[in-house]
């Protein structure tokens, strides 16, 4: 990418999109384009077509969705879908539509079949049955890669996609309703801390299998592959290291120095027993991930002490 090329990063205020818009400046580029979504809706079509024909953007990084964890897209299962599917159909279109020279769309692991072989290499994409309670998060985003594949073999588009594995990092989301698992944890356990609490509740078993990337290398990954990669293939980012439910718990009680018991609620569901991404591709290309877990999570916890009043409305 040219220096002075215009980037539209989608999605800019949540926690990859940040983490993109900060290595992109870092990168001496100055040229980003970025809206709101009070300022652009991306399920509208008419919007989104609109804003593509204005800015004629060079180059797309599509990292606006509709994310939560567990809880989040068991609930709200319709919005999960329709939504996702507006935003990735307009941007995609669009930026067809325009001559994008190049886009990145980000999908999530949980594409993969919830009792596919681990690692999850991304041949075993479509070759079973989807973890139930993420199910219509996960055929969005394969809509997503498609979407990409058929831009590209019907009309020689550069649309390429990558597949992160669990995120956490500056800018999450700490709603206790819709966060993912480390947010969640580091807010309970900060707050039993600060309240003298007894025990935090964890939800689920504690023995399902989670791997763990920091938000900023997954944006030196994604610059790294829109600088480098042009193939169909999609691709896995992840660490290709997993912990347990209860290992990550207990080393996040450590983090925030929390003395108190986990209650484990088994009322909660406890999603995929495991999915740990096969990342020999983007090792292959020559990318490897920095940030390892529990520093992660320290500078995480100091991240949510300084930002808790904007965290935790
Ligand atoms: O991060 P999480 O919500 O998402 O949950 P998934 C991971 C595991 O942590 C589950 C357990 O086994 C949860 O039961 N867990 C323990 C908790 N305590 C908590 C808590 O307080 N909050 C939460 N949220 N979990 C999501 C998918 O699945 O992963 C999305 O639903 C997306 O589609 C995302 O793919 C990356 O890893 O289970």
């Amino acid at each position: 990418m040219e220096k002075e090329a215009r980037i539209y990063v989608a999605g800019h205020r949540g926690m990859v999109g940040s983490a993109l818009v900060r290595k992109l400046q870092s990168e001496g580029f100055t040229n980003l384009v970025t809206r709101t979504s009070a300022e652009l809706d991306l399920r509208n079509q008419a919007a989104v077509a609109n804003f593509f024909a204005q800015e004629q953007p060079h180059y797309v990084f599509l990292a606006a969705a509709k994310v939560g964890g567990i809880l989040a897209n068991n609930t709200y299962r319709a919005e999960f879908l329709y939504d996702n599917l507006m935003i990735e159909a307009n941007i995609i279109h669009n930026a067809h539509q325009t001559g994008v020279k190049k886009l990145l769309f980000l999908g999530s692991s949980c594409i993969y079949p919830k009792m596919a072989d681990q690692p999850l290499k991304e041949e075993y994409l479509l070759s079973g049955f989807l973890e139930p309670t993420n199910e219509p998060y996960a055929i969005a985003k394969i809509a997503g890669i498609k979407l990409c594949e058929s831009y590209r073999s019907q009309y020689g588009s550069n649309f390429i996609s990558a597949m992160p594995t669990n995120l956490y990092g500056p800018n999450d989301n700490y709603d206790l309703n819709s966060s993912h698992v480390l947010p969640a944890l580091i807010r309970k356990f900060h707050e039993a801390k600060v309240n003298d609490q007894p025990t935090v509740e964890v939800w689920g078993t504690g023995s399902p299998r989670r791997e763990f990337l920091h938000a900023d290398d997954l944006a030196d990954a994604c610059f790294f592959l829109m600088e480098h990669y042009n193939d169909d293939l999609f691709v896995n980012i992840g660490t290709g290291e997993d912990v347990t439910i209860r290992e990550v718990a207990e080393m996040i009680r450590d983090v925030v120095g929390y003395e108190g018991e986990l209650r484990w609620n088994t009322d909660k569901p406890d999603g995929t027993p495991r999915k740990l991404m096969d990342v020999s591709r983007l090792h292959a290309q020559g990318w490897h991930h920095t940030t390892d877990l529990r520093r992660g999570l320290e500078n995480t916890y100091q991240d949510f002490l300084e930002n808790e009043v904007m965290y935790v409305e």
